[in-house]
């Protein structure tokens, strides 16, 4: 199949499932064409992978350049060069509305396209009043339509009172990429005296709650010797930096910023904190588990559907700064609760959320989409 993904080149889980599932795509033979403002975090073009950077013209006269009129437009001359059979748009606003300009101008060509439903798409930014109609509008518009839970699929029907049917695609993870690093002088690197690791993985917005993972991992360092590896940035990290100071704990805190090869950190941790509002999924607890990572995390969104409290991980209510800093602790302090965990963890990644289980319904689903659109599928039956 010739695919178009679009999604937000940036940091964010929404971007990352985008990029990874265009990279497995092509794993598996098929050509993808990443439509995007800029290239995405974690891509590299190769000979199935081809990277259309989308130009936005500036002008005096628009206080705000008009990006989406250019991603519609880029999306239909890569549909028409390239010959895509079908896009797939990963958060919906404004990228499903690009896909059904770009489908029109298509027209009469078939050009189906597959809106992907992340999150914030919905229970933040969607649901202002700027962009309720319009993101409803593309959803229905929208060939098909997926949401990487459970949670997040009922939310739409219920926030925004749709009538088409939602299918619900989890998050994956690569378990051969992701998992323990085997290097223990990487480790000892941050934790030269063998000091335990928690790690923790996000934008630094305020949804994730980053100054949390600070008073929290306090609290943990009064009780076990241990180090603080963030990963990502973002507008809380001056905060979250500052508090650090205030706290004591500058000092076994190691703020690493925007990375592009995560697992390598992810694989030296013992425990993750992803103490956040709302995670319509989580994907950052997904990556650690799969290496060997228990998290604790907050019991929102679709965590619970991913994990299981007490058993491959910790849950606990938002701003219960206190019962997190136990469940770490605790497992920082138990080698044998730890080791029980975090195999449960790996487990659970392998056996419910591996790109070898995800993928093919992804595969499966663009086979349908094109199946009802009508339009003859390139397929090499031996890859789908
Ligand atoms: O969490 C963010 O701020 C980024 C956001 C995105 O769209 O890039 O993440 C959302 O999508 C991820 C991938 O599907 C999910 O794992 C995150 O839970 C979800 N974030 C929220 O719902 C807050």
């Amino acid at each position: 199949m010739k695919i178009g993904i679009t999604c937000y080149p940036t940091y964010g889980g929404s971007g990352v499932v985008g990029t990874e599932l265009g990279i497995e795509m092509a794993d598996r033979g098929h050509e993808v064409h990443f439509i995007c403002s800029s290239m995405p975090m974690r891509l590299r073009p190769s000979k199935l992978i081809a990277f259309h950077e989308v130009e936005v013209m500036s002008y005096p006269l628009f206080q705000y350049p008009p990006y989406d009129l250019a991603l519609a437009t880029q999306m239909a001359e890569v549909a028409e060069s390239a010959g895509l059979d079908l896009l797939h748009v990963h958060y919906a606003i404004p990228h499903s509305v690009c896909a059904y300009l770009a489908r029109g101008m298509m027209a009469p060509r078939k050009l189906p396209f597959i809106t992907t439903l992340h999150g914030t798409d919905i229970t933040l930014v969607g649901i202002n009043s700027s962009y309720l109609g319009i993101t409803r509008f593309a959803i229905e518009q929208s060939d098909s339509v997926t949401a990487i839970s459970r949670y997040l699929r009922d939310k739409t029907y219920e926030e925004f009172e749709i009538k088409n049917n939602i299918e619900v695609i989890y998050n994956f993870v690569n378990c051969d990429k992701y998992r323990r690093t085997a290097n223990p002088a990487y480790r000892q690197s941050y934790a030269p005296d063998g000091e335990k690791i928690v790690v923790h993985l996000s934008n630094f917005r305020p949804v994730k709650r980053v100054t949390e993972v600070v008073e929290i991992f306090a609290l943990v360092h009064e009780k076990v010797p241990s180090k603080l590896l963030l990963i990502g940035d973002g507008p809380d990290h001056a905060a979250a930096e500052h508090l650090a100071h205030k706290r004591g704990v500058h000092d076994h805190t190691f703020f690493l910023g925007k990375q592009d090869n995560v697992e390598e950190i992810l694989g030296i941790a013992d425990v993750l904190l992803l103490p956040s509002e709302m995670e319509a999924f989580g994907l950052a607890a997904l990556e650690a588990m799969a290496c060997e990572v228990v998290p604790v995390a907050t019991r929102v969104g679709g965590v619970p559907e991913l994990v299981t409290h007490g058993a491959d991980g910790f849950l606990a209510e938002v701003g219960d700064v206190p019962a997190m800093a136990d469940y770490c602790a605790r497992l920082l302090q138990s080698p044998d609760l730890l080791a029980e965990m975090s195999r449960a963890a790996r487990q659970t990644a392998m056996n419910r959320f591996c790109t070898s289980l995800i993928i093919p319904q992804y595969e499966n689903l663009y086979r349908r989409v094109l199946e009802a659109s009508g339009s003859a599928p390139a397929f090499n039956q031996s890859t789908c």
